[in-house]
């Protein structure tokens, strides 16, 4: 029934969520501001000036435009220095058998990341040329929940919606897939990613997902 996989990045392919947390946690201990976890959960899948201003929010003072400017580029400096160690084995488990047997049965794949650093994480993954189509963020008006990324990425592998399927560790990813009409696998919490279609653990059951295209698996 689906032909189109459309993945997310950070905390899909590769576990980069947890360094957006490591360089916001390490702007945010320097400006002398309150940030967890669970503040860090709003941030998932959202662009990185508005990630900043959920950020601020625990902060009395009032920032100007420059100033949040500065602080967003200071994150991404943090933030690429540490993407620089990233190497194919890095991918999450399940990933490169995903990728491999979606691609051997002729299902389109695509990558609607919010990330800027998208194109350098995946390169440094080793992974940049097996999709068919990489949304290139910066080209993006409205980040997730809107569904701009998912259906640009429709768009450009050539298949409507509706014959997609989209998987995310964000609520707001998911929150996207479902806007753009997709079917959506979240990846994670189930609690946080209750809106889902399908939500699994992690990627290692890749059979429940091949099931979707219809590929059989060998005693699945
Ligand atoms: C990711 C992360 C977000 C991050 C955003 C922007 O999106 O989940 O936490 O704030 O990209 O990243 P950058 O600062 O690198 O442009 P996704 O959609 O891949 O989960
Ligand atoms: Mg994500």
């Amino acid at each position: 029934k689906y032909r189109g996989a459309i993945f997310d990045l950070d905390g899909v392919i590769t576990d980069t969520a947890r360094y957006h947390y490591e360089a916001w946690k390490r702007l945010s201990d320097e400006l002398g501001i309150y940030f967890d976890e669970k503040i860090n959960e709003r941030l998932k899948g959202i662009g990185r000036l508005q990630s900043l201003e959920i950020i601020l929010e625990k902060s009395k003072k009032q920032f100007s435009m420059e100033e949040k400017r500065y602080f967003a580029d200071k994150k991404n400096q943090y933030y690429r220095e540490m993407i620089k160690s990233i190497t194919p084995k890095d991918l999450l488990p399940g990933i490169p058998e995903l990728i491999r047997e979606l691609k051997e049965r002729g299902i389109k794949i695509a990558v609607a990341s919010a990330s800027r650093n998208a194109f350098t994480v995946l390169k440094n993954l080793g992974i940049s040329d097996k999709f068919d189509y990489i949304v290139d963020a910066s080209r993006i008006k409205k980040g997730k929940p809107h569904p701009e990324l998912f259906l640009t990425a429709a768009e450009n592998i050539g298949l409507k919606p509706d014959v997609c399927v989209g998987i995310e560790d964000s609520a707001a990813g998911i929150e996207a897939i479902k806007r753009a009409g997709m079917f959506a696998i979240g990846v994670g919490d189930f609690e946080i990613l209750k809106k889902a279609d399908m939500v699994l653990k992690d990627l290692r059951d890749t059979e429940k997902i091949l099931r979707l295209f219809s590929i059989n698996v060998p005693g699945g």
